[in-house]
């Protein structure tokens, strides 16, 4: 899964983005173009467990691909999108989307006072703003080539059922389209298209306290769709904890009160927002996780691996990871009558465990 970490300038968006992915640049990256970029691993304890019972040659976890941008506002006036910035934007999924909530630091926030509302506020009209620039150039584009007797794509309807969304300031993310339409859709990068996390940069004296709680409480009423993506997170306090052991690390966690890292965290709210789910394929070569969108055709979930899966797809042999880790081993499921054949339509769950058949 690739995720864009986005906010103002000096939000945290280096410090959370070193917090997600372990690593720490101690200011190195000063100038540079574009977004950092760093891969981790999805460390789920089944491909671990898996491992150990196959003892294959090569474990695969899943990965999650974060990209840090430099801060997205030129300043205070301008609201304009950063050009180097919509340039990357194509191959992200989801947006984090930082906001500054730590009161003080050496460093003042860029709009003076801390406002998480404001930020939010502002950030969502930038978004619906680079959308309706998008629209605009096309529609413009289509008018040209309608006058000058060129065949016009059949896009003006759907652009307008966009364009009017986005004026009454829904993001395009709450509305339904059809897969034709979809289709259609995915050559444009909309940003408002995208699921977008909230994450509310607190200093680690703030957790537990109910002006936070009051806060959280009003975003959820005044963004609905916000609800099931805020993300709460102790940015510098996190970054510091993923520089260490896993052990110390749980330590620490568990003074601060906090039960997950940051990193597991976000991972999960990621699939889940996302609507992510992981299927694993297991043998002596390999332990796989592969990451689909939940209930994908079994035929389909064939072919993430390979075409020719999908193409020559028989049959899928599955069996739960729980109820594999109940009985043992596949040939004691298979004893018992435990390993289903599914066909082709069959809506993959997260867990299962698959051998495909397949013939080319
Ligand atoms: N007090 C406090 N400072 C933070 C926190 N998160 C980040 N900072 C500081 O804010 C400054 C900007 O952070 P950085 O991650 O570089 O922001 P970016 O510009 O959004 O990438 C750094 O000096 C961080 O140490 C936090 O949770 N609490
Ligand atoms: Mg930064």
């Amino acid at each position: 899964m690739r995720i864009g970490i986005i906010g103002l300038p000096l939000c945290g968006k280096t410090t959370l983005f070193e917090a997600l992915t372990g690593t720490s640049s101690e200011g190195q990256r000063s100038g540079r173009q574009g977004p950092d970029i760093k891969v981790v691993k999805v460390m789920d304890d089944r491909v671990t467990r898996l491992s150990e019972m196959y003892q294959p040659k090569k474990t695969t976890y899943a990965e999650m691909e974060y990209l840090d941008f430099a801060g997205i506002v030129k300043d205070g006036q301008n609201r304009e999108m950063d050009g180097s910035f919509l340039k990357s934007v194509g191959r992200i999924e989801a947006f984090v989307h930082v906001v500054r909530a730590f009161p003080d630091s050496v460093f003042p926030h860029p709009l003076g006072k801390v406002d998480p509302i404001r930020d939010i506020e502002r950030f969502h009209t930038d978004l619906i703003l680079s959308d309706l620039s998008i629209i605009e150039k096309r529609m413009e584009r289509l008018a040209k080539d309608a006058k000058r007797g060129l065949p016009v794509k059949d896009e003006t309807a759907i652009l307008k059922h966009c364009q009017s969304a986005l004026e009454s300031e829904t993001f395009l993310n709450q509305l339904s389209f059809t897969p034709a339409e979809k289709q259609r859709l995915r050559g444009f990068d909309f940003l408002t298209l995208r699921p977008l996390i909230l994450a509310l940069n607190i200093h680690e004296n703030q957790i537990g306290d109910t002006a936070l709680d009051a806060l959280a409480e009003r975003i959820r009423t005044t963004y609905p769709f916000l609800e099931d993506a805020l993300f709460m997170v102790a940015g510098e306090i996190e970054m510091e904890i993923a520089q260490l052991s896993p052990e110390d690390a749980a330590l620490f966690l568990k003074d601060l009160g906090v039960e997950e890292s940051a990193m597991t965290r976000l991972i999960h709210l990621c699939y889940r927002k996302l609507g992510k789910i992981s299927f694993f394929t297991v043998g002596e070569d390999e332990v796989k996780a592969w990451t689909i969108p939940e209930a994908l055709p079994a035929a389909k979930a064939a072919g993430t691996i390979h075409s020719d899966f999908e193409r020559g797809f028989i049959k899928a042999e599955i069996i739960s990871y729980d109820t594999l880790m109940e009985v043992g081993s596949i040939p004691a499921a298979r004893q018992k009558g435990l390993l289903r054949l599914e066909g082709k339509e069959y809506p993959v769950r997260d867990g299962d465990i698959i051998n495909f058949r397949f013939n080319v």
